[in-house]
């Protein structure tokens, strides 16, 4: 064991220096470091270099690739948000198979499971004291199941690590809103999983609230809740509102080309989270979370590394309609280099049916997925790559590349235990008796992927162009991507073509579909997938033959998650009306009117009976 794995397992999180803060020093700090506001620019880069994950981040972020299940309530209802007020009897999966979900997963090759516990509907998947709304009160193996135990026994017969999702808007608790009491509730329910359930590896903490300014108002404990996992499963991550795994900014899948994991971005549970990051003026969105520039005028650093959390099908739950909208192996693979490629963990969700299985269509799609990574990663075209190289601003080390072979990706990773340091790297190829530029990046951290148009070398070249102290480069590898098909996403949410419509208004949005039509369905598809502040959440939604008088066909309407995921939402009316002029008239999620477009409305109509 080196000197800095024996410090890492005696101080797991230290938040002070070990040694001195000097320039030359070899000390390093264990997740956090706090400036003393009179260091220079350099010292400060200096010590941002030393800064290192404790041992769980740092076994966290080595294992790319994580699986999310999202099953509950909301399977059962087709809903993406549940209210809290379902009948706990809808829950009746058939087949429920954890071990179909775990063995397909460790196939495919992820190395995590998190299963949503507890969503926002507040519904258990295990059978808890805290409340009777979960499996207990379930016709489901006569309320005797727990879903949660089976797929930790699953987790335990396959060695795969496991991990809770708990989420701490609760919608169903009589609590909810009654800030000590709900805390102690959810501590409670939290304490029942950190203590039934053998080792938990990651405890995921959502950062959504829906509740609007007229909804109840929770204050929530997140310092009891951090010491309950402390001291229940003190190897477990608190991931989102957590302080060891940090939200990406984003549901699409896509990470930051520069990624820093010692990042200026304070945690949002600590209370100086507000404080801290709207004096840098940053965002968990911010592109820029770790740079010099901004390191300027930062008073602490986090190893706070980032996550990259997406569906494998539009919403986060199953839904039939979504069985043919599995995502194509090209979008997955596009999102695994912009994620694992990115220096970020990748947690793609993968919902289990109705039945209670992984479905068939997300099944052959990971695994296509997985044989496509291990075509490409078990075949590096470098030989001596792992070879580990001190790397100081402006040197070059040459790898050899075997012959004959076709490249378009390369691979660098940073020894993350000595931190991360590197700040802008160039790649060259060298080919036909000269040196071509292959492309450049800034961060690498734990992994950094470059993507670049085919060719064949004799040879790459990795120079380090800027880094903190020197960098600890411990591994250069090359490989072959073969190009993936696109598949086209021709919009299928609206069935009447727009060229007879026109918006009357946009707040609230009010359309003449030109004719009457016999509707069924309509869909807010927020415009280019962007959440804007203007968009709609709360909705009710009219229709009229004249544009007179109107009748209600959705009254307290909610499109939910719309936020972080803005693709798309259908609603199916409850049945088939003849309509002509459509109105949805919607609040923002900040409950101010919101403000539509009518290439952001489809419509599902029935054609004429003959
Ligand atoms: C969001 C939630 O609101 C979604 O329903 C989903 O669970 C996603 C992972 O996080 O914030």
């Amino acid at each position: 064991m080196n000197k800095i794995n024996q410090f890492l397992v005696a101080c797991s999180l230290c938040a002070f220096p070990v040694i001195g803060q000097a320039q030359q020093d070899t000390s390093y700090f264990v997740k956090h470091l706090q400036f003393s506001g009179n260091e220079s620019i350099d010292q400060k880069v200096a010590m941002a270099a030393r800064l290192v994950p404790s041992p769980q981040q740092l076994a966290w972020q080595q294992m790319e690739l994580t699986a999310f299940l999202h099953f509950g309530i909301n399977t059962f209802t087709g809903r993406e948000w549940g209210d809290g007020t379902e009948d706990p009897s809808l829950f009746n999966p058939t087949e429920l198979d954890a071990d179909q979900w775990v063995r397909t997963l460790k196939e495919c090759g992820f190395k995590m499971v998190l299963l949503t516990a507890k969503h926002h509907d507040g519904f258990c998947l295990w059978p808890t004291k805290t409340t009777s709304h979960s499996v207990a009160s379930s016709p489901w193996k006569n309320g005797k199941g727990d879903v949660v135990r089976e797929l930790r026994d699953a987790c335990t017969k396959y060695g795969m690590k496991f991990g809770v999702y708990l989420s701490p808007w609760d919608r169903n608790a009589s609590c909810y809103g009654n800030s000590p009491e709900y805390n102690k509730f959810f501590i409670e329910q939290l304490t029942e999983l950190l203590t039934n359930y053998g080792e938990v590896h990651e405890v995921w903490f959502d950062g959504a609230n829906g509740e609007g300014p007229n909804g109840k108002k929770q204050v929530y404990d997140w310092d009891a809740f951090y010491k309950t996992i402390q001291r229940l499963q003190p190897k477990a991550v608190m991931a989102i509102m957590g302080d060891d795994v940090r939200w990406v900014g984003n549901e699409r899948g896509l990470g930051r080309e520069t990624e820093w994991s010692a990042t200026v971005l304070t945690p949002g549970i600590y209370a100086r989270s507000n404080a801290n990051n709207e004096r840098l003026n940053i965002t968990q969105q911010a592109k820029d979370l770790g740079s010099r520039n901004i390191l300027k005028d930062a008073t602490e650093l986090f190893w706070y590394p980032s996550e990259v959390d997406v569906s494998i099908r539009p919403g986060w739950f199953w839904h039939e309609e979504e069985n043919a909208k599995v995502k194509s192996l090209k979008e997955l693979s596009d999102i695994y280099f912009q994620s694992v490629g990115y220096n970020s963990v990748l947690l793609l969700n993968i919902p289990p049916d109705r039945r209670g299985l992984l479905n068939e269509a997300d099944v052959a799609r990971l695994k296509e997925f997985a044989a496509y990574r291990r075509q490409v990663f078990s075949d590096d075209k470098i030989q001596n790559g792992n070879v580990s190289w001190t790397a100081c601003a402006g040197e070059s080390r040459s790898y050899a590349v075997r012959p004959e072979s076709r490249l378009n990706v390369v691979q660098v990773q940073e020894d993350i235990s000595k931190g991360q340091r590197v700040e802008k790297f160039t790649v060259e190829a060298y080919h036909d008796g000269r040196w071509q530029s292959l492309g450049e990046g800034t961060t690498i951290g734990y992994k950094r992927m470059l993507r670049f148009p085919e060719l064949t070398a004799d040879s790459i070249r990795v120079h380090i162009d800027s880094c903190r102290l020197c960098a600890n480069i411990s591994n250069v590898s090359a490989y072959y991507a073969p190009t993936l098909a696109s598949q086209s996403s021709a919009a299928d949410w609206n069935t009447l073509p727009r060229s007879t419509w026109s918006q009357l208004s946009s707040s609230p949005l009010v359309v003449d579909l030109g004719k009457p039509v016999r509707l069924k369905a309509f869909t807010y598809a927020p415009l280019n997938g962007e959440a804007k502040p203007t968009m709609a959440y709360h909705y009710q939604f009219s229709v009229s033959e004249d544009g007179k008088e109107w009748k209600v066909l959705v009254s307290d309407g909610e499109f939910s998650n719309i936020m972080h995921n803005p693709l798309p939402q259908t609603v199916s009316l409850p049945s088939v009306t003849i309509v002509r002029y459509v109105k949805l008239e919607a609040t923002t999620p900040n409950d101010a009117p919101a403000v539509m477009a009518m290439e952001e409305l489809g419509v599902t109509v029935v054609p004429d009976e003959k």
